[in-house]
């Protein structure tokens, strides 16, 4: 069985998607990011830099203690070479397989994360514009990158559909609010409505973590101030005593 520790965000969604198109059991244990749950002894275990989503597969193919994996793109790489699908093992598909991967983690996920949240400075923070323009200029240039790489082959690997295609697409739901026109990337919008269609796609999408929404606008002064700061200012916590 997997337990998938999640928040439905895109990196979360990423996850469930793959689990969807598996069609594996999982169960899903909410991290409620907002509230501070990424914070807790148990969770920091098994996702040392105190972020969702997390993987524990509590039956490895080798038996023995549950092997839990954080980071999206190694929690992908993990389910895929377990379950033997979405990721060929000829070197040459593999290797296209990873590097679409690690341009995902290192690229499209925290420049369009960026985008989004210098969109959202209060006010009282003064001129956000230089980053605002940068992030919004790089979130262009990497729609700009995935509509050139599609306009010859169907998927970000090449013929098969496969887990870079799985990990790129939540990032890219919002499209409308990051400012895109995809009438301006045609291979990827081709691409975009293909996955939009799959019904493992709509189903990952749509997985929830089982807890009632919240308006954050709705609670105490004091409670927003501490979720402000325990997601904007974070900083290296003390190691453990030894
Ligand atoms: N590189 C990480 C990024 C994960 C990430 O940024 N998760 C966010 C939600 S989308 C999170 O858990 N934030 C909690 C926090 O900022 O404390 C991955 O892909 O797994």
């Amino acid at each position: 069985m997997y337990q998938l520790h999640y928040w439905p965000t895109p990196n979360g969604k990423k996850v469930s998607i793959l689990l969807e198109e598996l069609g594996v059991a999982y169960e899903v244990v909410p991290v409620h990011i907002g509230r501070g749950d990424q914070f807790t002894d148990g969770f920091l275990k098994i996702s040392p830099n105190n972020r969702m989503p997390a993987l524990v597969d509590t039956a490895p193919t080798a038996g023995g203690e549950p092997i839990s994996v954080f980071e999206s793109g190694a929690i992908m790489l993990y389910l895929a070479e377990k379950e033997g699908r979405f990721w060929p093992q000829d070197t040459r598909t593999k290797y296209e397989v990873v590097q679409w991967v690690m341009w995902q983690m290192a690229n499209q996920g925290p420049k369009t994360g960026e985008r989004g949240h210098f969109s959202r400075v209060p006010p009282e923070h003064g001129d956000q514009s230089y980053a605002q323009r940068r992030f919004a200029d790089e979130t262009h240039r990497l729609y700009g990158v995935l509509n050139n790489r599609l306009y010859d082959r169907p998927y970000l690997a090449g013929e098969e559909y496969t887990i870079a295609d799985m990990i790129s697409y939540p990032w890219t739901a919002s499209w409308k609010l990051q400012g895109i026109d995809l009438d301006e990337f045609k291979y990827f919008k081709r691409w975009f409505e293909e996955l939009s269609a799959r019904p493992a796609v709509e189903k990952g999408m749509a997985v929830t973590a089982g807890v009632p929404a919240e308006d954050p606008a709705t609670l105490p002064p004091e409670e927003q101030a501490r979720r402000r700061k325990l997601l904007y200012n974070q900083r290296a916590r003390p190691a453990p005593v030894a």
